[in-house]
């Protein structure tokens, strides 16, 4: 299988992180990179491609302009105020607050473009952004010219950037910028299969009222998991789009057993719907020793996974999203892509 990566995704080294109340070392650090790399060699991998260039054009076809225009400049206008450390968003319009206009002082603009304080923005931020959503659309051109699956080593990751929001750890959402421009080559429905620990809020947000992208996650209960405010059973979609969004929330706990009976009503869901390509956001925070999540997956479970999703017999697109077990990452990932092409 071939997997695409861009040493660009190393130009963002955040130094902090808002975690327990204290600033902390970013989990979603770059030798994430370089760990996974390793262990795709390791396990025989060797066919690693740097991706092409697409421009911001796939971006502003699921993300505003407005936004995208503030992840470019953040950082400068951040900077030009002198801080020292990195921006943090810490106000937000509110239920008893709403925003009515944009403010044009970063601070307030950081309140508005973000979905919470976990993520700083830093110099490199918006480079490796862009690496990481070229990284996603290169392997996506592999997959629709030759129909074999590719894995996108997208890092940052993707899945809770909304249309006009970063947070999470994401800032570019990867898998629907890929999904639509999936759609703009001629297919008429995809899958994205959302299998990281954390509900994908963002990717839900960008695709519930359409029925031409099939949005299916398996996560932690949003009751006591991040992000917490998006991913119950009871979302299924708006208008158009009912039907198309397919939330299991499932209990911090959840191990191999469940989790893999789940999996299989998803993968019912994708077929009965006639998808014509699998965006597989690909996380590993399910892992058992993952230092943030809860599930009990354990490495072999992954080589399983690969397995299971590899016999709906689609087109698939694997993509990066998070996993924070760095020692463990590596042979993760490389279990999965070795399941599905075995
Ligand atoms: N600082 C992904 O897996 N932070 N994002 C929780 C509090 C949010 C995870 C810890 C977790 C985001 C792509
Ligand atoms: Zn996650």
């Amino acid at each position: 299988m071939r997997i695409y990566h861009s040493e660009m995704s190393k130009a963002r080294r955040a130094r902090t992180e808002l975690d327990g109340g204290q600033l902390v070392p970013p989990w979603e650090c770059p030798e994430r990179v370089d760990m996974i790399l390793a262990g795709l060699r390791k396990a025989g991998f060797t066919e690693m491609v740097e991706p092409a260039e697409h421009g911001l054009a796939p971006v502003l076809a699921v993300h505003d302009a407005d936004y995208v225009d503030f992840l470019a400049t953040c950082w400068d206008d951040w900077q030009a105020l002198g801080r020292e450390g990195e921006a943090i968003a810490w106000i937000w319009p509110t239920r008893t607050m709403p925003g009515r206009r944009i403010p044009s002082c970063v601070d307030g603009r950081l309140g508005h473009y973000a979905l919470g304080a976990d993520t700083s923005i830093c110099g490199g931020t918006f480079e490796a952004a862009q690496a990481s959503k070229d990284v996603a659309l290169s392997a996506l051109d592999h997959v629709l010219a030759t129909g074999e699956p590719a894995f996108g080593l997208c890092r940052p990751p993707g899945h809770h950037a909304a249309v006009d929001q970063f947070g999470g750890y994401c800032f570019f959402n990867n898998a629907a910028v890929a999904a639509q421009r999936a759609l703009d080559a001629g297919l008429s429905r995809v899958a994205i299969l959302d299998v990281d620990f954390h509900h994908g809020n963002g990717t839900q947000q960008i695709f519930e009222q359409r029925s031409d992208v099939l949005f299916v996650s398996i996560h932690g209960d949003p009751m006591t998991c991040f992000p917490y405010f998006m991913g119950h059973a009871d979302e299924v979609g708006e208008g158009e789009g009912a039907g198309y969004t397919v939330n299991y929330p499932l209990p911090e706990g959840t191990g191999a057993e469940v989790w893999f009976h789940v999996l299989e009503a998803a993968k019912e869901r994708i077929r009965e719907t006639g998808c014509e390509l699998l965006i597989v956001s690909l996380g590993v925070d399910t892992f058992e020793d993952d230092p943030i999540s809860a599930f009990k997956l354990s490495s072999d479970d992954f080589t399983e996974m690969g397995r299971r999703l590899g016999a709906l017999g689609l087109p698939t697109l694997l993509l990066m999203e998070g996993g924070y077990a760095v020692e463990e990452i590596g042979v993760n990932v490389a279990n999965v892509l070795s399941g599905m092409t075995s």
